[in-house]
């Protein structure tokens, strides 16, 4: 394991990730979906807050949250995953929120469609970009901004993409982004902008830090890079038995345990999902079972493990309808970004574990 400086303790401490054991939750309590906050979390009075969308709009218009609600809601249960998910384990070491494979979460959200409050406003044809822009302000790149993100038009207008209000049947809780944040199924997390001030119509593609800096897929400060989009295919495991306290290494009973676990891409639907117990030496299928939370959602796979004593690695591996496949280990970038190399478990099997 990498050492992990104070600074990074001090993100960690702040930004938490899901305990891998409320992977046996098909939606995720509201607590324990994991955290990534760039800034502070801003303090907002609902009575006063209002949403602006201007830019390339042919009136502009503000929306209190009485007004949004009075829209026709829809409703997503969307896996959401942050792009630095992995980082910790990529090699050279990269600087950053230190995440291990925990910075996932599945939500039912509930807002208006983006579409819906655009139509409201008309959108000019000189727009090509959708700028969201929230309410929180910070340093980064060494750049005073706000944390603000941009989508093409064309995918701000999908039926699902949802300026939410609701998480899991309550008001969003301040941490996720009260009263109101962008959520676009399939994305990695940066996409999703909590806390929202801000819309504007823009006629040029928007070249703000948190796009051309940050979430870009690169190897040197120089060049432009890719932009990060969908989720990769990813896999976790429920960690089997029980920890040991500081190495969280399992006790597991020998014979026969039913493996379970939750899989997910943002390019497809999840294939085929494959565990091993020999650190990916072997491996054999687990069964899938159906999308029942609609397609932005995880999917559960079982598997049948017969634990024989000794020490174990389990390993589960998902592969997507597209034929992405999760490698064994993800490869180095300069932001630590999509990094969807194979979970680990280290199982200790003794007849001494309940
Ligand atoms: N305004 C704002 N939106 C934001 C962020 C932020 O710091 N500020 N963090 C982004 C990142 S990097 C991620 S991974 C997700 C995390 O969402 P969650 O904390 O609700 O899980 O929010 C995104 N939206
Ligand atoms: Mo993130």
């Amino acid at each position: 394991m990498p050492e992990i400086s104070l600074a990074e303790l001090q993100l960690a401490a702040r930004n938490h990730g899901l305990p891998l054991e409320v992977l046996r939750e098909p939606v995720t309590p509201v607590g324990l979906h994991y955290l990534l906050v760039h800034y502070d979390i801003p303090a907002v009075d609902p009575a006063s807050w209002r949403l602006t969308v201007d830019g390339e709009v042919e009136s502009r218009r503000t929306f209190d949250l009485e007004a949004l609600r009075a829209l026709p809601s829809h409703e997503v249960v969307a896996t959401m995953e942050c792009a630095g998910n992995g980082r910790v384990r990529l090699s050279p070491h990269v600087v950053s929120q230190p995440w291990l494979q925990e910075a996932v979460g599945t939500g039912r959200w509930r807002g208006v469609r983006v579409r819906d409050v655009l139509e409201a406003a008309g959108v000019a044809s000189s727009a090509v970009e959708v700028l969201f822009t929230g309410l929180d302000r910070g340093i980064e790149h060494g750049e005073e901004q706000l944390f603000a993100r941009s989508l093409p038009l064309e995918l701000a207008l999908d039926g699902d993409v949802l300026l939410a209000y609701d998480l899991n049947g309550a008001a969003l809780p301040p941490q996720h982004g009260f009263p109101l944040r962008l959520l676009v199924p399939g994305w990695y997390g940066m996409t999703n902008v909590k806390w929202l001030d801000r819309i504007t119509l823009l006629a040029e593609p928007f070249a703000g830090p948190q796009q051309v800096q940050s979430y870009r897929l690169r190897w040197t400060e120089d060049e432009a890079g890719e932009p990060l989009s969908r989720m990769l295919p990813r896999a976790l495991l429920v960690p089997p038995g029980i920890p040991e306290f500081m190495t969280r290494t399992r006790a597991v009973a020998p014979g026969r345990h039913l493996l379970e676990g939750r899989a997910w891409s943002g390019h497809a639907p999840i294939a085929a999902v494959d565990v091993s117990d020999d650190d990916g030496a072997t491996w054999w299928p687990a069964a899938v079972e159906p999308a029942e939370l609609g397609a932005h959602a995880w999917v559960r796979f079982t598997a049948e493990w017969n634990a024989e004593p000794g020490r174990r690695v389990l390993a589960c591996r998902a592969r997507d309808e597209s034929g992405l496949v999760q490698p064994d280990a993800g490869s180095w970038n300069l932001g630590g970004y999509a990094n969807n190399g194979v979970q680990r478990i280290v199982v200790e099997v003794t007849p001494q574990a309940g």
